[in-house]
C-alpha cells in the first residue's frame, strides 16, 4: 500500500466549476451519469487529468459530446486517467455502473435496511463516480435522482429541491440544486421509505428554515430530542459565534447501518440511528447528551468544515479539532461547564494520553498516512455504553483550539474567528490559515504554538514549588519534556498555557498582584479588577515564574480547567491534593485534586498486589470520598464524578509495564472496600435521589440520577439480600433507561441475579436493537472469568449481525475494553480478536481497522501477552487480500 505524504501536496492541475449528477437507481445496479465543468489552472497548458475510482464500471466517458477513444484514456483499478485533455475549459460526461446491495463496506452509494445512503468522507465519492477525490476541487452541483416511486418514495441530496415529478413504469424524480460550491466528500444521497418529523427556525436575520428529521415511520415519535437539539445548536452558533444557517431547509436522516457517529454532508447530515432516536424509555442519558453534542457537532461544520473547508486531508484537525471544541462548548452552556469538562478530559486521558505514547502516535496534524480513514474516531468511533477510543485530530485537535481561547480570552477568540471566516468563505485551506487569522485579528505573539500541530507526544510538565516569607515571594519552576514518538525522536519545547492561582490558609483565592519571568515584571493591578487566575505562558525548556506581595505560604492551583493538554507532575503532597479538593474555586481543579490522589493511591496499591502483600485502603481517602459524597453544598454531578476512580487504562498507562489484572483487582477492591465502609451514606444517597415524575433531560435531573446511580453501581460491589433486594427493585421500578441500565449495570455485579436479569433485560427490548446493543456491551465487557465463551456465543444470537458496526462496535469493542478477559493470560482474548478481524475485514474494513487497534498497545504488556498479541498481528498481516485501512494499524502497531 502507497503512504501519502503532507510534504507532497500538489495544487490540482484541473479545476471542477459544476457538476451536474444523474442517479437511475435500481435493484440489481445504479447507473450514475456525471457532467463536470472543468478548468485547467493554467490556461493554455495541458496535463494528464487523473480521475479516482473504486469499484467502478465505466460505461461511458465523452469530453465536449464527444465520446473519447480507448489510446486517449487509461483505466486501472483504482485511477481514470485523460491522458491529454483540452488546455482550456472543457465539459467531461461520464457514465458509470455500481452495486449498491453489494456494498458492506458502507462507504460511498450503499444500499441497506432497504434504503439508500451515501457516506463519501474521506474518500467515498470515488466509489461513486470517477472524480478528482481531493477536498480542495470544490464545485457547485445539481443531483438528479430517479428511482421506484413505492419503493423509495423519498428521495434527498444537498440544497434546494428545484424539481419533481412522476416518470414512466412506476418511477418519480427528484432535482436538487446546492448553490454553494463544496468538496465532493460533503455530496450525500438518500432514497427510502422514511418520514419526516417538522419544524422551522427563524434566523436572526429573518430566513425561515424549514428542519426534517427523516425516519422509518415507527421511528418518528424518537426524534424529539434531535430535533430540540438541533434548535439549540442553531440558536447557539448565532449567538456565540454570529454564525447563521445559509439555505432554506435542513434534513437529518437517522440511518441504522453508518460506520460513524454522523456525517455533516451540506443540508442533509446522516446520522447513526443511535445518534437521533431517544425516549426516555429507551435512552440514557448519556445517550441524550451524546445526542445534543453531536447534532450540534454536525450542524456546527455547515461554517466550520463546510463553507471553509480543508485543502487537503492532512489538515483534518482544522474542521474536526474546532468543530469538537465548538461542540463541547454548546454542550458546556446547555448543561454544566465543569462536569462536561471533566468528562472531556477523563476521556482525554483514558483513551488519547496512551495513543499519543503509543506507536500510532502522529501529531494533531500527521505527516503522512495510508488510509485516511484510520484518522477518524473519537466520539464518533461508537462504542455503545461506552466510548472507548479517542484521538488526536479530534480531541487534542480541540484542546488546541481551546489554548488559542485561553491565550486571547472570549472576545479575542471571536475576533479572530470573525477574521477566520472574512478571509476563507468558500476556501479549501490550513491550519496555518487558521493560526494566522487568530494571531492577526489579535496582534498576538504565539511564539512557537504552531508546534502543537507538528508534534506527537503528550509533554510533560514538572513543576516545583518555592515560597520565601522574607520577601513574601512565591516562586514555580517549571521545566518541560516532550517524549520521544515514532519518527520524532528530538523535540523541541512547546508553547504551553498554564492557568494558575495561589489559595491562602482558608481556602480562599489571593490576589494576584505581579508576576516576575524572563527579567520582566508583569503587574495586574493596573487592570484595575482583583486577578485569581493568570495564564503562564511557558515556552522554554525551564523557566521560572515569581509571584511577588504574597503575604503567606499559599496553596497553588496549577493549570486550572486543564488549561493544556500536559502531563503535570508537581511536588503538591497529599495534605495539600486534599486542600485544594476542599477548597479550590476552580472546580476542574478540585476535581483533579482528587483524581491525582487516587492515582497515586492506587498505583501503590498495584505495588502490594503484585508483591502479594495484603490490601489496606488509606481511611484518609476513605474520608475524603465521604466528605464530598455527603456534602450537599456541592452539585450532584460533580460529585458523581469526583467520587468515580480513575480508569482501569488510566492507571496502566501510568506503569512502565501494564499489568490488567493488577490494576482491575485494586480497583474492584477500593471500590468494595468503600462501598462496604460508606455503606450508609450510599444507601441513604440512592434513597434520597431516587427519580420521582416525568424524565426530564435537564441538568438537575441528570445529576441526581448521575449521583443515585453511582451510589447503586458501588452498592453493586455488596453482597447480601439487603443489597439484592435494593437492585432488583431499583431495576424493576425504573421508568426511564438512564434508572433501569444503571440498575442492571450493579446487578451484572451479583452472581445470584444476573443471568436471571439479563435474560429478563432482553425479553423486554428484544424489539429496539439500540437497547439490545446496550444489553450486548454490558455483557461483552464483564469480568466474569472465561467471558470470551459467552461472546462468542453472543456473535451467533439472532440479533447480532456483524454487518451492523454498532452491533460490532458494543460487542466486540466492548470485550476489547474488559482488562481482564481481553488481556486474559491464555491469550484466548487476543486470538479470539485477530480471527474476527480478519472476518470483518472482508465486509467492512473501517470497522475492522478500528477493532485492530486494540492490539495497538500491546509492547506494554509483558512478555506472554507481548508474543500472543504479536501472533495475532503477524497473523492478520499474513492474511490474503487485507485492506489498506487494517494493514496500516497493524503494521504500524507491529513496528
Ligand atoms: N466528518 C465526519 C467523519 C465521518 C467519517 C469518516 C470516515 C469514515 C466514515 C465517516 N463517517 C463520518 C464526522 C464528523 O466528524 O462530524
Ligand atoms: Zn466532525
Amino acid at each position: 500500500p502507497k503512504e501519502i505524504f503532507l510534504k507532497d501536496y500538489k495544487q490540482p492541475d484541473y479545476y471542477f466549476d459544476t457538476v451536474d449528477l444523474k442517479f437511475s437507481l435500481g435493484e440489481e445496479s445504479t447507473f450514475v451519469a456525471s457532467k463536470i465543468a472543468v478548468s485547467p489552472r493554467v490556461e493554455g497548458q495541458s496535463f494528464p487529468l487523473v480521475l479516482n475510482g473504486q469499484d467502478l464500471k465505466l460505461q461511458s466517458i465523452k469530453i465536449n459530446g464527444n465520446p473519447l477513444k480507448e489510446e486517449d484514456f487509461h483505466l486501472d483499478s483504482r485511477h481514470l486517467t485523460l491522458k491529454s485533455p483540452p488546455s482550456s475549459k472543457f465539459t467531461l460526461e461520464i457514465v458509470t455502473e455500481i452495486y449498491p446491495q453489494k456494498n458492506t463496506s458502507l462507504e460511498g452509494l450503499y444500499k441497506s435496511s432497504g434504503n439508500f445512503c451515501t457516506q463519501c468522507e474521506a474518500e467515498g465519492f470515488r466509489k461513486i463516480t470517477f472524480y478528482q477525490d481531493r477536498p480542495d476541487i470544490m464545485a457547485k452541483y445539481t443531483c438528479r435522482i430517479e428511482a421506484d416511486k413505492s419503493l423509495y418514495p423519498v428521495l434527498l441530496s444537498n440544497g434546494n429541491l428545484i424539481e419533481q415529478g412522476d416518470l414512466e413504469g412506476g418511477k418519480h424524480f427528484t432535482v436538487w440544486e446546492d448553490p454553494f460550491k463544496k468538496p465532493c466528500y460533503l455530496f450525500a444521497l438518500v432514497a427510502g421509505q422514511l418520514e419526516s418529523r417538522d419544524d422551522t427556525f427563524t434566523t436572526r436575520s429573518g430566513r425561515k428554515v424549514s428542519l426534517r428529521i427523516w425516519t422509518p415511520a415507527q421511528d418518528l415519535p424518537k426524534t424529539a430530542h434531535a430535533m430540540y437539539s438541533l434548535k439549540a445548536a442553531m440558536k447557539w452558533d448565532e449567538d456565540v459565534f454570529g454564525l447563521e444557517y445559509d439555505l432554506d431547509l435542513f434534513n437529518i436522516v437517522a440511518v441504522p447501518d453508518f460506520n460513524m457517529g454522523a456525517m455533516e454532508n451540506k443540508s442533509l447530515n446522516i446520522f447513526n440511528s443511535k445518534l437521533v432516536l431517544a425516549s426516555p424509555e429507551t435512552a440514557t442519558d448519556a445517550d441524550y447528551a451524546a445526542i445534543l453534542g453531536v447534532i450540534g457537532h454536525e450542524y456546527f461544520h455547515n461554517w466550520t468544515g463546510n463553507r471553509v473547508t480543508c485543502r487537503d486531508w492532512f489538515q483534518l484537525s482544522l474542521k474536526e479539532g474546532l468543530t469538537v471544541f465548538r461542540d463541547q462548548e454548546f454542550s458546556s452552556d446547555m448543561g454544566s461547564r465543569t462536569v462536561k469538562r471533566i468528562a472531556d478530559v477523563s476521556k482525554l486521558r483514558m483513551y488519547q494520553y496512551p495513543q499519543d505514547s503509543g506507536p500510532m502516535a502522529h501529531p494533531v496534524r500527521p505527516h503522512s498516512y495510508i488510509k485516511m480513514d484510520n484518522f477518524y474516531t473519537g466520539k464518533f468511533q461508537l462504542i455503545v455504553y461506552i466510548e472507548r477510543r479517542f484521538d488526536f485530530v479530534y480531541e487534542k485537535g480541540a484542546e488546541v483550539v481551546r489554548m488559542y481561547k485561553t491565550l486571547l480570552g472570549s472576545q479575542g477568540f471571536r475576533k479572530g474567528m470573525d477574521l477566520y471566516f472574512k478571509r476563507h468563505d468558500g476556501q479549501a485551506v490550513t491550519c496555518e490559515d487558521f493560526f494566522a487569522a487568530m494571531r492577526d485579528a489579535n496582534n498576538a505573539d504565539f511564539a512557537n504554538f504552531l508546534l502543537w500541530y507538528s508534534q506527537a507526544g503528550t509533554p510533560v510538565v514538572k513543576v516545583t514549588t518555592n515560597y520565601n516569607a522574607e520577601s513574601h515571594t512565591f516562586s514555580l519552576k517549571f521545566s518541560q519534556e516532550v517524549p520521544p514518538t515514532p519518527g520524532q525522536s528530538a523535540k523541541e519545547p512547546m508553547f504551553i498555557p498554564v492557568a494558575v492561582g495561589l489559595l491562602d490558609s482558608s481556602g480562599k483565592d489571593m490576589p494576584l498582584s505581579s508576576v516576575y519571568h524572563d527579567g520582566k515584571l508583569e503587574s495586574f493591578a493596573s487592570s484595575g479588577q482583583n486577578v485569581h487566575t493568570t495564564v503562564l505562558r511557558i515556552t522554554k525548556k525551564e523557566e521560572e515564574f515569581v509571584f511577588n506581595d504574597i503575604s503567606e505560604k499559599p496553596t497553588p492551583s496549577i493549570l486550572r480547567g486543564f488549561s493544556a493538554p500536559i502531563r503535570l507532575e508537581s511536588d503538591l503532597t497529599d495534605s495539600d491534593l486534599l486542600f485544594l479538593l476542599a477548597h479550590d474555586s476552580d472546580e476542574f481543579n478540585r476535581w483533579e485534586a482528587g483524581q491525582v490522589l487516587a492515582r497515586k493511591l492506587m498505583l501503590s496499591l498495584v505495588a502490594d498486589f503484585q508483591q502479594n502483600k495484603a490490601l489496606v485502603l488509606n481511611p484518609q481517602f476513605v474520608q475524603g470520598i465521604k466528605s464530598i459524597l455527603t456534602d450537599s453544598s456541592l452539585d450532584k454531578e460533580f460529585i458523581a464524578k469526583a467520587i468515580t476512580l480513575p480508569g482501569v487504562g488510566e492507571i496502566m498507562d501510568m506503569m512502565t509495564v501494564a499489568d490488567p489484572d493488577a490494576v482491575h483487582a485494586v480497583r474492584t477492591f477500593i471500590r468494595k472496600q468503600l462501598a462496604s465502609e460508606l455503606k450508609e451514606e450510599l444507601l441513604i444517597t440512592a434513597k434520597n435521589n431516587r427519580s420521582s415524575g416525568a424524565y426530564e433531560f435537564d441538568h438537575n435531573n441528570m445529576a441526581r440520577r448521575a449521583l443515585k446511580n453511582i451510589a447503586l453501581a458501588y452498592l453493586g460491589s455488596l453482597e447480601g439480600p439487603e443489597i439484592t433486594e435494593l437492585l432488583l427493585n431499583e431495576y424493576r421500578n425504573a421508568t426511564n433507561m438512564t434508572d433501569q441500565f444503571s440498575a442492571l449495570v450493579a446487578i451484572d455485579q451479583q452472581p445470584a441475579i444476573r443471568e436471571e436479569i439479563l435474560a429478563d433485560f432482553y425479553n423486554k427490548w428484544q424489539d429496539d436493537f439500540l437497547v439490545v446493543n446496550k444489553w450486548f456491551a454490558l455483557q461483552a465487557m464483564s469480568d466474569v472469568p472465561g467471558n470470551v465463551e459467552n461472546v462468542k456465543k453472543l456473535l451467533n444470537h439472532t440479533a447480532f449481525d456483524l454487518r451492523n458496526p454498532n452491533k460490532v462496535y458494543s460487542l466486540i469493542g466492548g470485550f476489547c475494553g474488559s482488562p481482564v478477559n481481553f488481556h486474559c493470560k491464555d491469550g484466548s482474548g487476543y486470538k479470539f480478536l485477530g480471527e474476527l478481524v480478519v472476518q470483518l475485514d472482508k465486509i467492512n474494513p473501517q470497522v475492522a481497522s478500528r477493532m485492530v487497534s486494540a492490539f495497538s498497545r500491546w509492547k506494554r504488556y509483558d512478555e506472554t501477552r507481548q508474543s500472543l498479541a504479536k501472533e495475532q498481528l503477524e497473523m492478520i498481516l499474513s492474511t490474503e487480500g487485507l485492506s489498506e485501512n487494517v494493514f496500516e494499524i497493524a503494521s504500524k502497531s507491529l513496528a
